[in-house]
């Protein structure tokens, strides 16, 4: 099998994993443990109605754990919990192109749950790529809000 080693033509970067993505039932009883337990703060609680869920963020070191709680029966953290039960959703890698991000993705064959980025927490453009083409994770990229 080739292994594709070489980043030539590759204008954008991953910068790190901006956070992992919990799926939960309950989000305020979930913070709560999660604080209680390892001492975490809540960063900010938001609702994001593109994605049909409420998330809390809770920053570990340079990273971010991200509880999601379903707003809708419809969303796909709904359908998530209701297949699966709680536990990992995603992890999301930060960009600092997003759009160039899912142009290679793609152009390594995987397949893109979003063609154009869509607005997620905190005034970010987000776009997910689809877990059967990446080994049964769902993958996020971020593009941070002061970010072209
Ligand atoms: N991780 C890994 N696998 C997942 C998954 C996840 N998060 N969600 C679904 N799957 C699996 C399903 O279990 C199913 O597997 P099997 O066929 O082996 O049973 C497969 O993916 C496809 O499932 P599906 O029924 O065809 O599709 P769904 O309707 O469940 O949708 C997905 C799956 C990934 C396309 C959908 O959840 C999606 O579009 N996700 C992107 C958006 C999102 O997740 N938003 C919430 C986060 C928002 C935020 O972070 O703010």
């Amino acid at each position: 099998m080739a292994v594709v080693d070489s980043n030539e033509g590759v204008d954008s970067m991953i910068r790190k994993i901006d956070h992992l993505g919990i799926a939960v039932n309950d989000l305020e009883k979930s913070v709560n443990i999660l604080k209680a337990a390892f001492n975490l703060e809540v960063g900010g609680i938001e609702e994001v109605s593109s994605q049909q869920v409420k998330v809390a963020f809770l920053p570990v070191g340079e990273s971010r754990l991200e509880l999601l709680e379903p707003t809708s029966e419809d969303s796909a953290v709904a359908k998530f919990l209701a297949k699966r039960g709680e536990g990992f959703h995603h992890v999301a890698f930060e960009t600092d192109s997003i759009e160039e991000s899912l142009k290679v993705a793609e152009s390594q064959g995987l397949r893109l749950i979003d063609k154009q980025p869509r607005p997620g927490a905190h005034g970010t453009k987000v776009a997910f790529i689809h877990p059967k083409s990446t080994f049964g994770v769902l993958i996020e990229f971020v593009q941070k809000a002061n970010q072209t």
